[in-house]
């Protein structure tokens, strides 16, 4: 078994107190995947002492040398991919074609961010007064405390670090507890490409231990986090006695809409990729599909018979198309929803766990599906986090705009039609902070701003340039050079 340690100041050690915990592969627990560092909030001082005294060298290193690293992290990473994505499908659950696309994104962010190293556009504007020069530039902040969740374990960590570094901010990162060992290779790539100590951190823990420290501490000026709705609840609490900047990124219940016009194979296959992919484990997982009552038949006997194709087991055979619950509490969850959906609107397939041969050791649940949901059914109302699916009748656009729309979150929607007119009425209309026409509520691509809306955000957005407003900060710069005292606002401009 292999022993993972804690990366602080450049160094690989140790939680301080030396307590370990292991992890399991959540298709075949037989297998233990690696002890870790059960830290506490001692290890999450040293990190951030590291972090503090690191920032203030690599805040002065210029950005286009920072985005160098990122760039090179990134070729590495390219070389790396399919190690990492073994390892990540063995930790995380999820099939290789999927973990494949995880640790592609983290390549994709670390080129994308490495070009903004030459970028960072701040403004150049006019002066009110004569003589006199002003611009807006991005400062630093200082340092980053990073949570990320366990369903994206390497891409997620890249949305985070990659920007908050090409800023000029050193890291502490506590990747969730059942997933660190993404987030070590991806740490360890940025060592490997000249990554100065201190600069990122990275410690291994639960939330109570190493979580609450990292948000509470003063020294820590940026929180980033990603995952539910409550568990941000509490971290945007934490953070705001000491005024950090706060960007979470939280729940979803992504519909996906298919008008009477749509072309109903390409909408099944877009709720199949949606609602089964990663298990229904993302945040932009489309956990509701509305249908027009026209077509809702057709589309519910093709969704559901290609539902029932879906190979199901360990993501590390090819051939499997949904891999795992990510942890024996997410499955229960899951089957608990399963049995509140009995009681509310008709199974039409699914809804057990499967336990044939090997399968027994792993948290492995059939693609479920349920019909004729009412909007307000708690199954088509609360996040699940699994592969399960409400389909919800309607009879017109508006309506399906309307139950769309009618959920707590903000994240993803899509619509299925052949009219412009239709799409764009939803474009506009749908409050979430993604919207897709003729494809599912996934994919997001990360030169564009991520997240969502309501009880999903807190107002800001990662990836694309959207994240260096959560990793920066506005600096107007004036320069007067005419000589003498010259007042905004009070001057006159009296002419030449
Ligand atoms: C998430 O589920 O937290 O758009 C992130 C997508 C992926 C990212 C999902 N690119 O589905």
């Amino acid at each position: 078994m292999q022993n993972y340690l804690n990366f602080i100041d450049g160094e690989w050690v140790p939680a301080h107190s030396g307590k370990t915990y292991q992890t399991f592969n959540p298709a075949d627990t037989r297998q233990c995947l690696g002890s870790f560092p059960d830290s506490d909030a001692a290890d999450v001082e040293a990190a951030v002492e590291a972090a503090a005294r690191a920032y203030e060298r690599w805040r002065l290193v210029p950005a286009p040398k920072r985005a160098e690293i990122l760039f090179r992290a990134a070729e590495l990473l390219v070389q790396r991919k399919e190690p990492f994505a073994r390892q990540m499908t063995e930790e995380m659950g999820k099939v290789l074609k999927e973990t494949r696309g995880d640790v592609q994104e983290a390549i994709d962010m670390s080129y994308f961010m490495a070009g903004e190293g030459r970028r960072l556009y701040g403004q150049t504007t006019p002066a009110e007064l004569p003589s006199k020069f002003a611009m807006s530039i991005r400062q630093s902040v200082g340092v980053c405390g990073l949570i990320t969740p366990w369903n994206f374990p390497m891409a997620i960590p890249s949305w985070k670090l990659m920007p908050a570094l090409v800023c000029g901010n050193t890291c502490v990162i506590k990747p969730a507890e059942s997933t660190p060992i993404s987030a070590i290779n991806l740490v360890k790539t940025l060592q490997e490409a000249g990554l100065p100590k201190g600069v990122v951190n990275l410690v291994c823990g639960h939330g109570p231990q190493v979580g609450a420290p990292i948000v509470t501490h003063p020294k820590v000026r940026v929180v980033s986090f990603t995952g539910s709705t409550e568990v941000g609840r509490l971290v945007a609490q934490a953070a705001a006695p000491t005024f950090k900047h706060c960007h979470m990124e939280m729940g979803g219940k992504n519909v996906i809409m298919v008008l009477d016009d749509a072309d109903i194979d390409l909408a099944v296959e877009g709720a199949v990729w949606g609602g089964f992919g990663t298990t229904g484990q993302r945040c932009t997982a489309a956990s509701r599909v509305v249908v027009h009552r026209k077509v809702y038949q057709e589309f519910a006997e093709k969704f559901v018979s290609r539902a029932r194709k879906i190979k199901v087991g360990n993501g590390l055979d090819e051939t499997v198309e949904m891999g795992p619950s990510h942890s024996e509490s997410q499955m229960q969850t899951v089957l608990n929803y399963i049995e509140i959906g009995k009681g509310e609107a008709e199974l039409l397939t699914g809804g057990s766990r499967l336990t044939e041969g090997d399968l027994r050791y792993g948290y492995f649940i059939e693609p479920t599906i349920f019909g004729n949901v009412p909007p307000t059914a708690r199954i088509a109302q609360e996040e699940i986090f699994g592969p399960v699916v409400a389909l919800i009748p309607c009879d017109s656009l508006e309506e399906a705009i309307a139950i769309g729309n009618g959920v707590e979150y903000g994240l993803s929607a899509a619509i299925y039609t052949r009219d412009v007119n239709r799409a764009f009425i939803a474009m506009r209309d749908m409050y979430t902070g993604i919207f897709y026409v003729n494809s599912s509520t996934i994919g997001a691509e990360v030169h564009l701003p991520f997240g969502g809306t309501k009880n999903t955000g807190n107002g800001h957005r990662e990836a694309g340039i959207a994240a260096l407003d959560i990793f920066s900060e506005w600096k107007s710069i004036y320069i007067d050079y005419s000589g003498r005292l010259q007042k905004a606002q009070i001057d006159e401009y009296k002419g030449e």
